[in-house]
């Protein structure tokens, strides 16, 4: 079992799902020896543990970089010390934790120091060969052919089955589950209310066409080897015209027919940081599909620039590069949907983009490596519309002012820091007809924190949140680890869904908890919900209610 030292190590640490690819070794005479057999174990090793922190090509990321130019230098006794003892700053302990042993710290210490394998590019042509039309536009229903309520379904990440679970929000039965890819990551809702897209770690996007008589797959796309982000496009005129799909590797994103997935365009996202440094491998993270303009709004973590692609002209492509900050990650829009607010997780701050003028609109300092999601939008008592993130390094919760016409003095302030159950946040949420904010610590080390939820008060911010021991509810029988992850409303909002997650071959559950009188209500505990993670409400995702 690993020492959760560090949440926010643990996080990053998910296994990249391309260490079987072809990838070329350049030695050096400098370089310590080693065998083939014992490169490819480190360097599986390195995908599976070290990759989210250190980047691929190890430049750093959010870890430190880890080029044979600093490593060689360090030398292997130094660099054994380092990853058996880990740091303050957010290296686990992987010896003391127990995850390696001594032969396996050596192994990676003196791996680091060669130079890192380059996996393959894959370009629209790759692409191509991989998609799949499972059902033909013209073959497809051309009315809503079940009677299922679609705005009430959700989309529930079963994350290492590669599957997700539709779920029917009103009878909470399973639809269907649906083939998707490895370690499968989001779903984003078209904005016609027909279309549901799926991505997978391994880059794989699914294509679900909610209006058949059992919703399933229609089309499929393999965009790279490893990926988080989906989106469709969502301007009045344009809905679900264009799909886009960003990845971690190659570092780039592409943009596809929205119901075909037939890739048109592929964007590469290397090159100039915002300190005008180069860097080889900025990864995709949050996309969102703006609501003022036909543009995609694209995080380019490493680089610390968001894009906005306008989606109108793919031949004479126009995109604009704003600088903010480092280690763009998740976020979300505002209530008037005018303003994405997202996080640079590391550098512990909160980017403001006004999606209208295409600019910068304010950085803003929070808590420790904030983690919000897509936020959550309310009302403040006294400070007028806000929205809030919690995060992965400390207990605050930030509320901060996004209304610069009727509340000028507090826009793009933390107007209130709220005091939340403990570091390990990694999502918080409401809804406009709530008066409810959940907050989740799902990684924090401490089982009765991360197996609870807290609730606040927006009506009284003052008070001291409710703590619910959602996992408790689930009344699971056997050890798993039963982390809480992920508030997700349902239409109505009248109901909040959370995960109860347990490993691949323990009990795992869904308990729905009634809002008004925060108690549960039901739990979904079939047998295949394995691992569920991130759940997607049909009409929220589709009109980015959060
Ligand atoms: Fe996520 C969103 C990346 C680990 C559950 N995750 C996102 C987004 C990114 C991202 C870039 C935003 C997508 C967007 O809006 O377009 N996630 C990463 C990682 O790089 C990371 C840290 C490590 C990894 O190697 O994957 C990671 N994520 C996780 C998990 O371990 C979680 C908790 C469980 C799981 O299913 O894998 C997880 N991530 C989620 C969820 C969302 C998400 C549920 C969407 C939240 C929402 O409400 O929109």
């Amino acid at each position: 079992t690993t020492d959760v030292k560090s949440p926010e190590a643990q996080f990053r640490g998910a296994p990249y799902s391309m260490s079987g690819e072809e990838m070329h070794r350049a030695d050096d005479p400098k370089m310590p020896a080693m065998t083939q057999a014992e490169f490819d174990r480190a360097r599986q090793i390195y995908f599976e543990r070290c990759a989210g922190c250190h980047g691929v090509l190890r430049k750093g990321a959010t870890g430190k970089a880890l080029t044979p130019d600093i490593t060689l230098e360090r030398g292997t006794e130094y660099l054994k010390t380092f990853i058996a003892y880990g740091s303050p700053a957010g290296m686990p302990n992987w010896l003391t934790s127990g995850d390696f042993d001594e032969a396996t710290v050596d192994l990676m210490a003196r791996y680091v120091q060669h130079t890192p394998p380059t996996p393959p590019e894959f370009s629209l042509e790759d692409m191509e060969k991989t998609r799949k039309e499972y059902i033909p536009v013209a073959e497809r229903p051309t009315k809503k052919m079940n009677k299922y309520n679609i705005e009430n379904i959700f989309s529930v990440t079963l994350r290492d089955d590669g599957t997700i679970a539709l779920i029917d929000g009103d009878t909470k039965e399973i639809i269907n589950i649906v083939k998707t890819g490895y370690a499968v990551h989001i779903s984003r809702m078209g904005a016609n209310g027909r279309y549901l897209y799926v991505i997978g770690r391994d880059a794989r996007v699914n294509l679900i066409d909610l209006w058949m008589e059992k919703p399933d797959n229609v089309a499929e796309i393999k965009v790279g080897l490893e990926a988080r982000s989906i989106e469709t496009s969502k301007f009045k005129g344009w809905e679900d015209k264009i799909a886009i799909a960003g990845t971690y590797w190659p570092p780039q994103f592409v943009l596809m027919d929205g119901d075909t997935l037939k890739p048109r365009k592929v964007v590469g996202t290397r090159g100039m940081d915002i300190d005008n440094v180069y860097h080889p491998e900025p990864r995709v993270a949050a996309i969102v599909s703006s609501h003022e303009k036909p543009e995609f709004l694209v995080n380019a973590k490493e680089t610390g620039k968001i894009w906005m692609v306008d989606y109108t002209d793919l031949t004479n492509l126009k995109m604009t590069k704003i600088a903010t900050s480092k280690f763009l990650h998740d976020g979300g829009f505002d209530s008037t949907q005018r303003y994405f607010l997202t996080a640079a997780n590391s550098s512990n701050q909160i980017v403001v983009i006004d999606t209208k003028k295409s600019k910068l609109e304010a950085i803003i300092d929070v808590g420790k490596i904030p983690h919000p999601g897509r936020g959550a939008n309310f009302k403040h008592p006294k400070f007028g519309p806000v929205w809030a993130t919690s995060g992965l390094g400390d207990e605050s919760i930030a509320i901060i002012g996004t209304d610069p016409k009727g509340h000028k003095s507090n826009a793009w302030k933390v107007v209130q820091t709220l005091e939340g159950q403990g570091g390990g946040s990694l999502f918080i949420k409401t809804h406009p007809k709530s008066n409810n904010l959940w907050v989740d610590t799902t990684l924090n080390p401490d089982p009765k924190l991360s197996q609870s939820v807290a609730v606040f008060d927006i009506r009284d911010l003052t008070k001291a949140p409710q703590i619910i021991d959602i996992a408790a509810c689930a009344n699971i029988k056997d050890d798993g680890a039963k982390r809480v992850v992920q508030p997700e409303y349902n239409k109505a909002g009248d109901e909040v869904w959370f995960s109860v997650w347990s490993a691949k071959d323990k009990q795992s559950a869904i308990v729905v908890v009634d809002d008004k009188t925060r108690t549960c209500k039901t739990v979904l505990d079939d047998k295949r919900l394995v691992t569920p993670t991130g759940k997607f409400n049909v009409y929220n995702t589709q009109h980015d209610v959060y």
